[in-house]
């Protein structure tokens, strides 16, 4: 079991041994925090110490692994807060917005790395022939109009009334409704970069159980809302961009709702609405 309660799988734990042996000893880094380890990783002092922050989770969709569905990693890249330090909890517990660059590796049919550093998203194929990524995708942009939407609908009963009423809506049951189809693997990685490619929007609402919904703010909400603003779509935890919510804890969970801008708005205004007549 990872701190989360939840069950680490022995790829899991490769998967954060090799990024953090990679990284360590570079020099160009103060800190790391990754999904499977509690505390946040300083860098050893027998290593030079660097300026930047790297937040990462090394293995997303581990459910996925054992039935060999695609499965990625997730990053993020910071600036330290303080420089004159060591490295500490501080330097990492940033807005998204402040992003120096954020990205993902997705192992799929063919291994891709996406990232972004400000100026637009790029995508690169691994040619397993030179063992290079080649730029297969410069400029990535978010389709219009959407084709998906994803989310694990078995969960309808446990979300908000606006929430709820905003799947109905995906789902075609309104005049208004959008010509969407439902895709959900059930790997945040691949579901995102599928929805990048063809257009949609990917849903993790917050639950009765689960008030902050399951994914991760640094590591895994933050560098994907970061994405999809380079390619011009937007992500929200339902009331306010992701980008904007500054975190008080490295493994702190979040709703997440990324995608095409006007379905990501039109799920905001679902949720004031619902709010707004329970006010009333
Ligand atoms: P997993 O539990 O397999 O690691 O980040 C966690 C994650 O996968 C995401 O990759 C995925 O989008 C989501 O959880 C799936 O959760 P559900 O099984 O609850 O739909």
């Amino acid at each position: 079991m990872n701190i989360q309660g939840e069950t680490q799988q022995k790829l899991d734990i490769y998967a954060h041994d090799i990024v953090r042996k990679l990284c360590d000893h570079t020099g160009r880094l103060c800190l790391m925090v990754s999904e499977e380890s509690e505390e946040v990783l300083t860098i050893p002092s027998r290593y030079p110490k660097g300026s930047y922050v790297l937040v990462f989770d090394p293995l997303d969709g581990s459910s996925n692994i054992d039935v060999n569905v695609s499965i990625g990693t997730i990053f993020g890249i910071y600036h330290c807060v303080d420089y004159e330090q060591r490295g500490r909890v501080e330097d990492a517990l940033q807005p998204a917005r402040d992003l120096v660059a954020a990205g993902y590796v997705l192992y799929g049919a063919s291994t891709m790395l996406v990232y972004s550093t400000g100026n637009g998203v790029h995508g690169f194929t691994l040619n397993p022939e030179y063992g290079e990524f080649l730029l297969s995708h410069p400029f990535m942009r978010l389709p219009e109009p959407p084709a998906y939407y994803s989310v694990n609908a078995s969960y309808y009963s446990r979300w908000s009334p606006g929430v709820q009423r905003f799947l109905d809506w995906l789902e075609g049951k309104s005049a208004d409704s959008p010509n969407v189809s439902a895709r959900y693997i059930g790997s945040l990685v691949a579901d995102f970069h599928r929805n990048l490619l063809r257009g949609g929007i990917f849903c993790y609402p917050a639950e009765g159980q689960r008030k902050d919904g399951k994914l991760r703010l640094l590591y895994e909400a933050g560098p994907l809302a970061f994405l999809i603003e380079q390619a011009g779509g937007y992500a929200s935890d339902g009331r306010r961009p992701i980008l904007d919510i500054v975190p008080t804890h490295p493994h702190q969970r979040v709703a997440l709702f990324v995608g095409n801008r006007a379905l990501v708005e039109r799920l905001e205004a679902f949720i004031r609405q619902e709010e707004g007549a329970l006010a009333s």
